[in-house]
């Protein structure tokens, strides 16, 4: 049985739980305390000594980083529909996790970290600019395409997809942007979608 540990509140936790109700996978739901410092303790050390949530154990393999978990699930359980290995469709899908590790990261997930969390080292005014140029560049490539890569849902949809949601909750405006609003939708559409239980 696949145990997926996270946090309710986490954005980098939902990545991998949306995934696996795509997947219509089983698994456990274990939820690491962040508020009490669960995860700075053991046993959850040892199964992630960066102390972040997600961690994915299935079976023997015990996996760190929500876009790391992602590539798992879909290889191992997916086949090619989500994440195919051809050079040019991995490069593709690729592309949007590092955008969203990267990108997302700086941009939405850092603005709702401050209005959200109140964690009060972060630049607000940096990570607000760097959530519009995010929704600029996502919704002039959406008003091309239904889906982010391969003219069809992969895990690059599925990667964005958490904190371009959640942009609200850090006072980022999602009004402006038609084709971004538009594939949320069509996100939202897909067989299996589990939303966000925070
Ligand atoms: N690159 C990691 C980032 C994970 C991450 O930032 N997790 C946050 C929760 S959303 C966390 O565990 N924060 C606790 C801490 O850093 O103390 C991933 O994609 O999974």
């Amino acid at each position: 049985m696949i145990s997926l540990h996270g946090h309710e509140i986490s954005g980098n936790s939902y990545r991998p739980r949306l995934l696996l109700h795509l997947l219509q996978l089983e698994y456990r739901w274990i939820r690491v305390d962040l508020m009490a410092g669960e995860h700075r303790r053991e046993p959850f050390l040892a199964l992630n000594p960066a102390a972040q949530v997600p961690v994915l154990v299935d079976g023997e393999v015990t996996l760190a980083d929500s876009h790391a978990i992602l590539v798992y699930l879909a290889r191992r359980y997916g086949g090619e529909a989500w994440l195919p290995l051809d050079a040019v469709g991995l490069a593709e899908v690729v592309r949007w996790l590092a955008f969203s590790a990267g990108e997302i990261k700086l941009g939405p997930e850092r603005a709702r970290l401050h209005h959200l969390l109140g964690v009060s080292s972060i630049n607000i005014e940096r990570a607000r600019q760097k959530s519009e140029a995010v929704l600029r560049l996502l919704d002039g490539h959406l008003a091309a395409q239904p889906w982010l890569a391969l003219g069809r849902p992969t895990i690059a949809d599925v990667a964005v997809y958490p904190y371009i949601h959640l942009a609200p909750d850090g006072q980022i405006d999602l009004g402006p942007f038609e084709y971004v609003n538009a594939w949320l939708e069509r996100v939202e559409a897909l067989d299996g979608f589990y939303a966000m239980e925070a």
